[in-house]
């Protein structure tokens, strides 16, 4: 993700590090470095400015506090900046106890099509129950495109091929996931405007009669600083929007994007980063810098481990230790596992990691993500007891969750093979996979 940005920052740093001393001439050369690099990432020129003379203020100044070294100070008041121009971050909460809908809206093209599925399956991973609507009459090909994505997701889709009222179409699929429970329900649009301002209207135009909870601007990353235009229009004329960054993956302007859109003050609240329907990310500003320069974030792992360490039901914990786990308790704790992102992504906030192999750990996530499919296949009486299990209601289970019988197998002897685990380390065997 933002190759070069990252790598133009992470050399500026490197060249810092290694110099003999650090003195004026130094720091110009290091601020010139970042400069260049921002500015090729199409960072506005007036930010840029501004990031470089505050650093450069407070670096040269004499009194650096104690027991810190000059280099550490530089690239901390760096990584400061950094943060302070891309916002505060955000956190969103969805009540699970009503249905709440998010309207992507966006040009064509922007990727909203894409995100909607992403953004489907990244909520029901959370455990929500998500319907997505395709509410695009405009583009040829439109539904088949989402009804294909969300298949791959596995998550509910509604769409009329025939309607050819945007409108209507997201109210009756509104109304159809209601009836069936949902707590999210995703409307994707067409955006088949090439100019703000119609975006906007059209914007407001369905939201009136849609009436959702958060209205999501998606925007290209490849657009650079010119996404500010966008996210300005957009922040000034909804209350509960947010904005979506997309393309990031390999775009040499996403960081220009990032910077313009925040600096509207606008929540930009997630990115994208390629095509595929993992490549999504809650936007959060600190994470963010941290991987750009390369420092990792070992704090912030330690506080997500913290965090879902005491979220473990006390209770539960006993009962899992104590070798009795069901299937439910394997279930939360595959979720557990899926709070802190995919499996690689945990593995790149380390510092001082290199190039991760992929391929083992796609199937890993790939067997997670399986696992998942099947425990939801499963009745609440053979959750409880899975001895019960025998081979006509494999065949039924393996049906329901796409898989096939062997992979049912596998996972049961596996969940007998973790019972054991459990007992035997005291419950310390999934912790010991996230450290
Ligand atoms: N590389 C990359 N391509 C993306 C990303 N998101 C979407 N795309 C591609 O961008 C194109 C337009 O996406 P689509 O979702 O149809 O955009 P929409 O017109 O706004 O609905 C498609 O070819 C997508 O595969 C991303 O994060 N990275
Ligand atoms: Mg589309």
């Amino acid at each position: 993700m933002l190759d070069q940005l990252r790598e133009g920052l992470r050399n500026a740093i490197r060249k810092l590090i290694y110099s003999d001393v650090i003195d004026e001439k130094t720091v110009k050369e290091f601020l010139r470095d970042i400069q260049r690099t921002l500015l090729q990432a199409d960072v506005n020129v007036k930010i840029v400015l501004d990031i470089t003379s505050k650093i450069e203020k407070e670096a040269l100044k004499s009194d650096i506090p104690a027991g810190l070294s000059k280099r550490d100070y530089i690239i901390n008041l760096l990584y400061n900046e950094l943060v302070k121009v891309l916002g505060e971050g955000e956190e969103i909460n969805f009540s699970r106890n009503e249905c709440n809908t998010i309207l992507l809206v966006g040009i064509q093209g922007s990727g909203k099509t894409t995100f909607a599925a992403k953004l489907g399956k990244y909520f029901s991973r959370e455990g929500y129950k998500v319907g997505v609507i395709c509410a695009d009459t405009f583009r040829p090909g439109a539904y088949e495109q989402l009804k294909t994505l969300c298949e791959r997701a596995k998550i509910e889709f509604f769409g009329k091929p025939n309607e050819t009222d945007s409108i209507k179409i997201a109210l009756e699929g509104k109304e159809y996931f209601q009836k069936r429970g949902m707590n999210i329900i995703i409307v994707d649009t067409a955006g088949r405007h090439k100019e703000e301002k119609e975006l906007i209207n059209e914007m407001k135009k369905i939201s009136e009669h849609l009436n959702p909870k958060l209205v999501l601007l998606v925007i290209d990353g490849t657009i650079g600083q010119q996404s500010y235009v966008q996210a300005k229009a957009f922040h000034e004329a909804t209350q509960i929007g947010g904005i979506v960054i997309t393309k990031l993956d390999g775009a040499a302007k996403g960081g220009g994007a990032i910077a313009a859109a925040a600096s509207t003050q606008a929540k930009i609240l997630f990115i994208s980063t390629g095509e595929g329907l993992d490549d999504i990310e809650k936007f959060n500003p600190q994470r963010f810098v941290g991987r750009l320069l390369g420092l990792g974030d070992v704090k912030a792992i330690l506080e997500r481990v913290r965090q879902a360490e005491i979220e473990a039901d006390e209770v539960k914990a006993r009962r899992i230790m104590s070798g009795k786990m069901t299937i439910d308790d394997l279930y939360d704790q595959l979720l557990q596992l899926k709070k802190f992102g995919s499996i690689r992504k945990i593995l790149e906030l380390i510092p001082g990691m290199p190039e991760i192999d992929t391929i083992n750990l796609d199937e890993i996530e790939d067997k997670i993500e399986k696992w998942r499919f099947i425990i939801q296949s499963m009745t609440k009486e053979e959750r409880r007891d899975p001895e019960i299990i025998n081979s006509s209601r494999i065949k039924r289970i393996a049906r329901g969750a796409g898989v096939e019988e062997k992979e049912v197998k596998e996972m049961l002897k596996q969940y007998n093979n973790m019972k054991l685990m459990m007992k035997k380390t005291k419950g310390r065997f999934l912790r010991g996979i996230i450290r």
